[in-house]
């Protein structure tokens, strides 16, 4: 809605084009001449919509296909992955943006074990650089191997924007052995469940990072059954 427009690009993209590639539409749609495109947005793809589908294709490459988005972050080599930023400049404000889409939580632990993981910061490029990294992995402990550890992650990242988890803790958090900060805006509906009633979840801000409390008829409940209450429900309709 907002991608075309006559507005001018505020941003100049100084380098990263090579990001895009692994997606089926691998140029970028501010360079395109017959695009008018005022936003840039770039994307990396989530675990519902990773391009694991017939050919391959993800939802985004729909998107990216028709001059929406810049898909960006994907691997479609799974040996190893190579990670260099999108360079951006806005006045004297530098961007240097790292994308990782969605990899199963499992194969991107053995590929850090093993050392296949290379998260390059940018070297032949003068300036202060602010390091920007977008992932959507599990965040919290889920065990061994299901999820991203943040002391994985380098250093010289700055902020890093973790989707996938759905608790709201969009103001960064402080990673004190990493030195770096992550902010989790969390799922954009409620999806806390009723027996964890006290939980506060925020609905995740739309354009200033700042969370905002859900609308009451923006709930969504869940429920879980057990054997013996499904069997309940499914009493009316058994005639045998
Ligand atoms: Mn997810």
């Amino acid at each position: 809605m907002y991608t075309f427009g006559d507005k001018p690009i505020a941003v100049e993209v100084i380098d990263g084009n090579q990001q895009f590639h692994g997606a089926i539409n691998e140029s970028v749609n501010y360079e395109d001449p017959n695009l008018n495109v005022a936003i840039p947005v770039s994307s990396i793809h989530g675990n519902h919509d990773d391009p694991s589908s017939f050919g391959g294709l993800s939802s985004l490459d729909l998107l990216s296909t028709a001059g929406l988005i810049n898909y960006f972050g994907r691997w479609t080599d799974l040996t190893k992955v190579e990670i260099s930023p999108i360079l951006l400049k806005k006045g004297a404000t530098r961007l240097a943006l790292y994308g990782l889409s969605h990899i199963h939580d499992a194969r991107l632990s053995r590929l850090f074990e093993s050392r296949k993981v290379h998260i390059q910061a940018p070297s032949n490029h003068d300036g202060e650089w602010f390091h920007l990294m977008v992932v959507h992995q599990n965040r919290a402990d889920r065990g061994p191997k299901n999820y991203l550890p943040e002391i994985a992650l380098p250093e010289f990242l700055n902020l890093i924007i973790w989707g996938h988890e759905h608790d709201c803790h969009i103001e960064p958090q402080f990673n004190a052995r990493r030195k770096f900060y992550v902010s989790q805006p969390g799922s954009n509906y409620y999806s806390i469940s009723h027996l964890e009633p006290n939980k506060q979840e925020y609905q995740k801000c739309q354009k200033k990072p700042q969370p905002m409390h859900y609308q009451h008829n923006q709930w969504t409940f869940f429920q879980s059954l057990g054997r013996q209450k499904l069997l309940k429900l499914l009493k009316p309709q058994a005639t045998y």
